[in-house]
């Protein structure tokens, strides 16, 4: 944005009607997908990978400030191989998990990852220890992607 700004400054050519409804247009258009900032994650979180086992599931809850839908479409993680999107189904009297392509999140609204319901699940999971810190990239597709720091917390406590 300050780029534009310097170029009405300094540029010393004179903007016609059109050309300045054009630049308006340009605005609006760089402006209406929700912002950096829009999508905030709250309580991100790993569980310990138990002893022996290179999966573990990660949790956390964003929320969309913006006026725009967005959705979860992918997430990675270093020293993990595969990050899928998962959720917990009851189905003939058991909890089943099975990965899901997206997970919305809606304009004003939140997309609550928690343990029995959505969660982040890691396969190839190099061993997590209660205090280390894993810095996973969330893909919200047209709301843009960042990078979060996951703890990693002892379950049972
Ligand atoms: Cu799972």
């Amino acid at each position: 944005m300050s780029v534009l700004l310097d170029c009405f400054r300094f540029t010393p050519v004179r903007l016609s009607t059109r050309s300045l409804a054009l630049l308006a247009l340009l605005l609006v258009a760089s402006l209406s997908p929700a912002a950096l900032g829009d999508v905030v994650i709250t309580d991100p979180y790993f569980r310990e990978t138990p002893p022996g086992q290179e999966r573990t599931a990660g949790f956390f809850v964003a929320t969309n400030d913006s006026k725009q839908d967005c959705v979860l479409v992918a997430a990675s993680a270093p020293g993990i191989e595969r990050l899928e999107l998962h959720e917990h189904r009851h189905e003939g009297g058991m909890m089943r998990m099975r990965e899901v392509e997206t997970l919305p999140l809606p304009a004003a609204g939140t997309l609550e990852l928690r343990p029995g319901g959505y969660h982040l699940m890691g396969f190839g999971v190099s061993p997590l220890t209660a205090g280390d810190t894993v810095a996973v990239n969330l893909d919200f597709g047209g709301c843009g992607t960042q990078t979060v720091p996951f703890s990693v917390v002892d379950p049972r406590r």
